[in-house]
């Protein structure tokens, strides 16, 4: 199933991503949200460990970025891949 039949399955997500300042694959994907003129939770895991032991505990690993989709319905969604990510945010916002 796509993401974006998910997304009309479940409702709109609310959006967080994790990264952190100097990681490259982070700054497309920050970059990406500023062209779409996105209001996206930025979570830096390097800054808060508690970012990162929530990254892993639910994504499964400690590799950002990572955007996290939170459904209406109390499922949760680990997205990484920088380019599946700014793939997923054109298709839905661009
Ligand atoms: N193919 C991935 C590469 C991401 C990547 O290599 N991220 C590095 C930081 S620049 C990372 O998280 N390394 C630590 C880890 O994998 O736990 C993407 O495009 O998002």
């Amino acid at each position: 199933m796509s993401s974006d039949s998910n997304d009309t399955a479940a409702g709109s997500p609310r959006l967080s991503l994790y990264q952190y300042d100097a990681c490259p694959y982070c700054a497309l994907v920050r970059m990406a949200i500023r062209e779409l003129g996105l209001d996206i939770e930025i979570r830096d895991v390097l800054r808060h460990p508690r970012f990162r032991r929530e990254l892993i505990a639910g994504g499964g690993s400690s590799q950002v970025p990572c955007l996290r989709l939170d459904y209406p319905d109390g499922r949760t969604r680990w997205m990484y891949e920088s380019l599946d990510i700014i793939d997923y945010l054109r298709r839905r916002f661009g």
